[in-house]
This record gives C-alpha cells, structure tokens and sequence, in this order.
C-alpha cells in the first residue's frame, strides 16, 4: 500500500519528451583562389592544418585554383573558427594574400 505521502510520478517525464534536440552544425572551412599565393604554399597550409597528404593537398589546391573556392573540411563551429583564423595568420605571416572562410555547411 502506498504512503500518502508518495506522489506518483508515473510515466509523466517520458509522456511529455519531445524531439526537441537538434544536431549541430557543421561548418565548411572554404579556401578562396587569389593570383598570388604560391600553389607550393597553399599546399603547405593544406597538409598542416587540415591534416592531407601532399597528393590529397594538391588536388585541393588545383580545385580551388580553378573553381575559385574549395571545401578543405567540414567541423565544429569551434573547430572551423580555429582552423580559419590558424590558416589567415600563417598566410598573413607569410605576406601571401591567401583567404580562408567559414560557411554553413
Ligand atoms: N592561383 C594561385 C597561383 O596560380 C594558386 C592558389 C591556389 C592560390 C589556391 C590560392 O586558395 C588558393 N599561384
């Protein structure tokens, strides 16, 4: 026999879940072509920040080199952020005019 003071919860928390989580999302680091950044550079920039081998890194670059733009990878919002603002600086260090954004994936 239950107490009086025992209130019965039920099933009331798993009747009122909703499907309310959304997954994150993701974010495109995309590099943009310029005249004047060196193909061997933009290859560089490729293996150390988004982890390519030279073979993956080049046909990157020849993409990007001939479309305008490319997708380098998709991540985090946190970890696109940092990957954008490591690729501006190292370009920036170097005097290169080489560009890297964020897009909504
Ligand atoms: N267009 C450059 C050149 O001919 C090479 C280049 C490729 C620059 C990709 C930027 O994101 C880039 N030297």
């Amino acid at each position: 026999m239950p107490h009086s003071h025992d209130h019965d919860d039920g099933n009331l928390l798993l009747d009122t879940a909703r499907p309310k989580v959304k997954p994150p999302k993701r974010y495109q680091v995309v590099l943009l072509n310029d005249d004047f950044t060196p193909m061997d550079f933009v290859v560089e920039v490729l293996v150390r920040f988004f982890g390519m081998d030279e073979a993956k890194a080049n046909v990157v670059m020849l993409a990007v080199h001939h479309e305008g733009k490319g997708i380098c990878g998709v991540y985090s919002r946190e970890v696109a952020e940092m990957k954008v603002n490591q690729v501006n600086r190292y370009a920036r260090q170097h005097q290169y005019p080489l560009m890297c954004q964020l897009e909504v994936a």
